[in-house]
């Protein structure tokens, strides 16, 4: 907890690590932003609206609320955390359902407001309220995190698989780094379940670990396992430990994208 309140960019510029949360309806978004949340306040609370069921309203409410930007406290009245984590609404298979590729690419740079609604029929254009025309590195997206349900990753839909591929290329081509976080462990095993402590030594989740990062193309160092706050009223300090793992890899991720930043304006400078 110490090392995520004293992070700070190497960037002047930029106070605030910027993660964007990407994933399916249900993989547990919501959820995340609210365990650390909940991690920092000392007791389990949920400001985020989550959901269970893909056709409940507070799914709906969730998906008016399409895109917005949740900042962390370190407690109550504590200063603001040096990360924003932000949420979007979920990542349908279809086209034309959910978040396409163009409004990823608007979030990556920074052009959307907070609490931007989309809208399916009108795409997304310079004139809406809030629109950032020329965004500031503080407005860009310095990490991306896929959200995925430990549960579902031996049945993701084709569809789906696409539409990831297809923001993967574009989150590389920007030079972000993409991480994914894999959720509901504990549902995904019963040894988890019982003792999160497990969670290395159990053979479903390595499997699990190993599948998620050979079907999303990622390194599997950069699959991330973690535990929610889903029913429980009380902190777990193991779930925790995962939890704020999570938040310690995105921030490390978020210098690496400074960095290489940095980089490419010296070698721009160079050839200048
Ligand atoms: N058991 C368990 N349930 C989870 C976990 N993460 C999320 N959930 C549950 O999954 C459902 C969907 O989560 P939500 O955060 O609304 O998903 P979102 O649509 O991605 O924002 C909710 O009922 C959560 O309580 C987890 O790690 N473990
Ligand atoms: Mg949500």
């Amino acid at each position: 907890m110490e090392s995520i309140k004293t992070y700070k960019p190497t960037v002047s510029s930029v106070s605030q690590a910027r993660v964007l949360l990407i994933g399916p309806v249900g993989a547990g978004k919501s959820s995340f932003f609210n365990s650390i949340n909940s991690v920092f306040r000392g007791h389990v609370t949920s400001q985020a609206i989550s959901g269970s069921s893909t056709t409940s309203l507070t799914t709906q409410i969730c998906a008016i609320l399409s895109f917005r930007t949740y900042s962390l406290k370190a407690g109550r009245e504590g200063k603001p955390l040096p990360i924003i984590l932000c949420d979007t609404m979920g990542l349908e298979e279809g086209k034309g359902a959910g978040l396409d590729i163009d409004d990823i690419s608007s979030i990556l740079e920074g052009h959307l407001p907070n609490c931007y609604q989309f809208n399916p029929s009108a795409p997304l254009h310079s004139e809406v309220h809030g629109y950032r025309k020329s965004p500031g590195l503080r407005d860009k997206t310095h990490c991306v995190a896929y959200v995925i349900d430990a549960c579902k990753i031996s049945i993701m839909p084709a569809k789906l698989e696409e539409k990831l591929d297809a923001i993967r290329r574009k989150v590389n081509l920007k030079g972000i780094p993409l991480l994914v976080l894999l959720t509901k462990v504990d549902k995904a095993c019963p040894l988890v379940k019982e003792d999160v402590t497990k969670i290395y030594a159990s053979g479903y989740i390595t499997d699990m670990l190993q599948e998620a990062s050979m079907q999303l193309g990622v390194p599997l160092s950069c699959v991330v396992p973690v535990r929610n706050y889903s029913e429980e009223l009380e902190l777990d300090v193991n779930c925790d430990i995962l939890l704020l793992t999570a938040v310690i890899q995105m921030l490390r991720f978020a210098d690496n994208y400074f960095d290489e930043l940095s980089d490419r304006l010296n070698s721009v400078e160079m050839k200048e």
